[in-house]
């Protein structure tokens, strides 16, 4: 059975080419929900309303985990899909990247974290962090433009380079930061952008992190899979232009399945 990954739009993507390389022998099926993205500055009914399709969805498909890969909706009801969907063991994207920073950080470390509004004001990346260490020193910052542009392509240009420098100019420099967390399964895209701005920082990406999440929830209910897979499904709410491109610059030219489903 395949393991179901999700995110608002084209942010999840950044997921799977390291869930293909670690977990070589799972099938994923992907959903995008390009058609309502960005979620991350809506309220917390819709998100969960707008999640639970998803999920009701992929369970159709008859998926045997999943893999939340988005901050956002993480951040806003993963403990809901817990308790709803009881069989389906459920990893957010959250948890593990902030016991990656509580384990790799001191207090000497001086550590932001970006994300969507909703991500930020949950402040779900700031507890879960100081449950794991409480000596860190955080600071933390929407930056809600981020997902709109990088779902209209606008990625590795001015523009971009323009809106990174509007939020993180004084984010970065005000603060003194030497880590930053990518709250937000979008950032990846446009990781090089602030690499290259501020490349004193370290960056720590939440979708290397799940990693080894996925695999002992894996392991824990017996559901390794060791036979060669079949394909893996991209689906998304709306097969825009910027999905099929991202497949593309992910995929290159290989074959990979791609489908349409809206709610
Ligand atoms: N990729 C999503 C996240 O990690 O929060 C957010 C995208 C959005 O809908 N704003």
């Amino acid at each position: 059975r395949p393991i179901g990954i999700l995110d608002s739009g084209v942010g999840g993507l950044t997921a799977v080419p390291h869930l293909i390389k670690e977990l070589p022998n799972e099938r994923l099926i992907f959903f995008g929900d390009t058609a309502r993205t960005p979620y991350g500055s809506k309220a917390k009914t819709t998100i969960t309303n707008f999640t639970k399709q998803i999920v009701d969805f992929l369970v159709h498909e008859n998926v045997k985990m999943l893999i939340i890969a988005c901050n956002t909706i993480t951040a806003t009801c993963l403990d809901e899909l817990v308790q709803c969907y009881k069989d389906l063991p459920i990893v957010g994207i959250i948890e593990p990247a902030a016991q990656k920073v509580a384990a790799s950080c001191t207090a000497q470390n001086r550590i932001g974290i970006i994300g969507t509004k909703v991500t930020i004001n949950q402040k779900t990346y700031i507890t879960s962090i100081l449950h794991y260490n409480p000596n860190l020193t955080l600071f933390d910052m929407p930056c809600p433009i981020f997902v709109p542009l990088i779902e209209e392509g606008i990625i590795d240009n001015e523009i971009m380079e323009l809106s990174v420098r509007y939020y993180l100019d004084d984010f970065v420099k005000g603060n003194n930061l030497d880590t930053l967390v990518l709250g937000c399964t979008h950032y990846p895209w446009i990781r090089k952008t602030i690499e290259k701005l501020y490349p004193h920082l370290r960056i720590i990406d939440p979708s290397f992190e799940i990693i080894n999440s996925v695999q002992s929830k894996l392991i824990k209910h017996n559901m390794l899979s060791h036979e060669p897979k079949f394909e893996n499904i991209f689906y998304a709410s709306d097969l825009s232009e910027n999905f099929m491109n991202m497949i593309t610059s992910i995929f290159g030219e290989d074959d990979v399945k791609v489908d349409f489903k809206s709610f």
